[in-house]
């Protein structure tokens, strides 16, 4: 038998491995109707910010839906020329970690804050997979204001998710590895020497800064994505595992052999008695922590020692394991709380839980097992019911707040809705091509928007012009708000997105920060008018001070630098209007540009490496006369006598 399980495993992996198989049916979105559904006519706004992981490019696109318009690019974990992110002297310290500098990462999911489970438009936050981190982005500025490092982590996949007040942000790693003080370890020990860990973070309800509260131990199983409960199941997470046969090799056959993997549920009410009665450990476990201070412009990376562990094999009744066919991707709850949906990738049913039995299952002690004495819950006790033919390769679901869900299927390449009810599957549509995650507004809420789906696929051959070996990634926008779904609109995407979320415009759109005021910035080096403009040396230091405002740049001719010097220009936009940046860049310079807000002071370090006269210019098309914004630095030669001048463009 064990032989037709191998073959069973392999088949299943030769499907996974030629995605892209056309649907049949394909339908047309090329009716009038259709059109006028996402016709967003000029001047008028979009109804919802859908804000979408990029993938690979560790970004975060933001796009107005329903026309799909991007609307603005937000660098996250990876460093922008184009607005200086990673490159100023204020916004590195944001991309520090215990490895040092990281100038990317690969961002797959987004949480937005919620209070009562409901989006608040307050932050978003994002994952960092390869070196585990969680960041946040403040909604009325759309930029990055926070990044914490996890320590303990790799593949900080099944990440960020977020309880119903913003109480924590769960991360789960999805490798195993050795932790504390016995990490050199032979990897063939995988089972003695592994663990899994659980980051919840805290967060700070006035300011949300972000701290590492505890970290639970979990076996050594792949932890792939999660969800909080809320309203009934608040005080729960569940946590999707796959991998529970502990393999170490060649994952995609050893990773496939049992019928059932696990949703691991974490009742982290529990795990909160624990540490008030004083039980956990303190683990040293260094890791930085990055916060953007919005007074001084200026990012401040701190070094934490150590995190708080629990072990959920000593302290009892915080872990419970619910058996899931087979390899779970996707765990996600219903917007009562009370359905807990697995989508295994390689099973033939979606099941469908329910909280209600599972905390009875608890309480009757109807386990079939345990892992580490933690205790493995009877299926068929917790069992709501199970979706039956919903498709192949059940990813992720979402929900229309109407009673229904809605699964994304790889393989399949379709949309297919259920009732979380009676499981009844309701109708299908076909994607282009290898959906991955879908999104409703609100869908991972208690109250979704159910007018739109969004379907963020991979694969996407012959959907639009073609660019060479690499073709965009397509999003699929489906009006969901009839009895079946209807492609409207498909459009391509940056990156590569994996999960995105959505919410109403009005919830943030007349809170946002049209300039910095000038009075309250901090920056210690900032110009609070053009007469301050100077240029000092210290050293082999050149600390050129400088105001931009249309349209000129104080100073703007600088001697006396000679090759070798460290050139610092601190560049203060005095501005105070909205949408006026100005940009700084000189030939030569071997970083970026600065990109610097209305009121906001910002440092391009520069090294002269010849002698020679640098031009040095503003990049954003700011004024009529924004092509006469300029000036000239004159680098002399190394030990050359030239004192520093400069001009501030009175007469001479
Ligand atoms: Cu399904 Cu990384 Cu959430 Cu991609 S993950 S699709
Ligand atoms: Cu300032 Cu162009």
């Amino acid at each position: 038998m064990k032989t037709g399980q191998w073959l069973m495993a392999g088949a299943i992996a030769t499907i996974l491995l030629a995605p892209g198989c056309k649907p049949k049916g394909a339908q047309s979105a090329l009716s009038g109707d259709a059109a006028s559904k996402v016709y967003v006519a000029p001047g008028q706004y979009d109804e919802f910010y859908n804000i979408v992981s990029g993938g690979f490019n560790g970004q975060i696109s933001v796009v107005g839906l329903p026309s799909g318009r991007v609307l603005k690019i937000v660098p996250v974990f990876s460093v922008h020329p184009e607005n200086g992110w990673g490159f100023s002297e204020e916004s590195k310290p944001m991309l520090n970690t215990s490895h040092g500098f990281i100038p990317w990462d690969d961002l797959h999911h987004i949480a937005i804050s919620t209070t009562n489970a409901e989006h608040d438009g307050r932050w978003a936050f994002a994952n960092a997979n390869n070196t585990p981190r969680i960041a946040k982005i403040d909604l009325t500025t759309f930029k990055t204001t926070e990044i914490i490092e996890i320590p303990n982590s790799g593949g900080n996949h099944s990440s960020p998710f977020i309880t119903e007040n913003t109480e924590y942000i769960v991360a789960g790693t999805r490798f195993s590895l050795p932790t504390g003080d016995n990490v050199d370890v032979p990897i063939a020990t995988y089972k003695e020497n592994f663990k899994g860990t659980i980051s919840f973070i805290s967060v700070d309800q006035e300011h949300g800064n972000m701290d590492i509260a505890f970290q639970l131990d979990a076996p050594p199983f792949n932890f792939d994505l999660a969800r909080a409960g809320k309203k009934k199941s608040h005080g729960w997470f569940f946590f999707s595992t796959y991998n529970t046969e502990m393999a170490h090799t060649l994952l995609e056959v050893n990773a496939s052999q049992k019928d059932k993997d696990f949703i691991m549920a974490v009742n982290w009410k529990k795990a909160e008695e624990y540490i008030k009665a004083g039980k956990g450990k303190k683990i040293k476990s260094p890791y930085v922590h990055n916060v953007w201070d919005e007074d001084t412009h200026t990012a401040i990376s701190t070094v934490r020692e150590d995190i708080l562990s629990l072990d959920p094999r000593e302290l009892k009744d915080i872990v419970y394991f619910i058996p899931c066919p087979k390899s779970p991707h996707g765990t996600d709850t219903d917007p009562t709380g009370e359905y807990i949906i697995g989508s295994g990738k390689l099973a033939a049913i979606i099941p469908v839980f329910s909280f209600t039995k599972m905390l009875k299952a608890i309480e009757d002690k109807n386990f079939e097992g345990n892992i580490d004495g933690m205790p493995v819950l009877n299926y068929e006790a917790v069992l709501h019911g199970e979706v039956l033919k919903p498709g192949l390769g059940p990813l992720h679901t979402e929900f229309d707040g109407k009673g229904n869900a809605y699964t994304s299927m790889f393989v399949s390449s379709e949309i297919v809705k259920w009732n979380i009810e009676t499981l009844e599957v309701l109708d299908r549509v076909p994607t282009f091509y290898s959906v991955g995650h879908l999104m409703i507004p609100g869908g991972p809420t208690g109250k979704p928007h159910g007018k739109y789906m969004v379907a963020y696929n991979k694969i996407t051959k012959d959907r639009y012009l073609p660019t060479g070996p690499e073709l965009a990634h397509s999003a699929q926008l489906f009006d969901i708000s009839g009895d079946k779904m209807q492609l409207l609109l498909d459009f391509p995407t940056i990156g590569e997105p994996h999960y995105a979320e959505a919410f109403p415009a009005a919830l943030i759109k007349d809170k946002q920060v049209k300039f910095y005021k000038m009075e309250k910035n901090n920056h210690p080096r900032a110009l609070k008018g053009i007469n301050d403009a100077r240029v000092e040396r210290d050293g082999n230091k050149v600390h050129v001070y400088m105001t931009s405002i249309r349209s000129n740049f104080r100073p703007d001719n600088i001697e006396g630098v000679r090759v070798g010097d460290e050139v610092y220009f601190h560049v203060t936009n005095l501005e105070q209007d909205w949408d006026v940046p100005h940009g700084f860049a000189i030939k030569g310079a071997n970083t970026a540009e600065l990109l610097i807000m209305p009121g906001e002071t910002a440092t391009l370090k520069w090294v002269p490496d010849r002698v020679g006269i640098f031009p040095f210019y503003c990049t954003d098309f700011c004024s009529a006369l924004h092509q006469e914004m300029q000036g000239y630095l004159r680098v002399s030669p190394k030990g050359s006598n030239n004192p520093i001048t400069f001009s501030t463009g009175v007469a001479e």
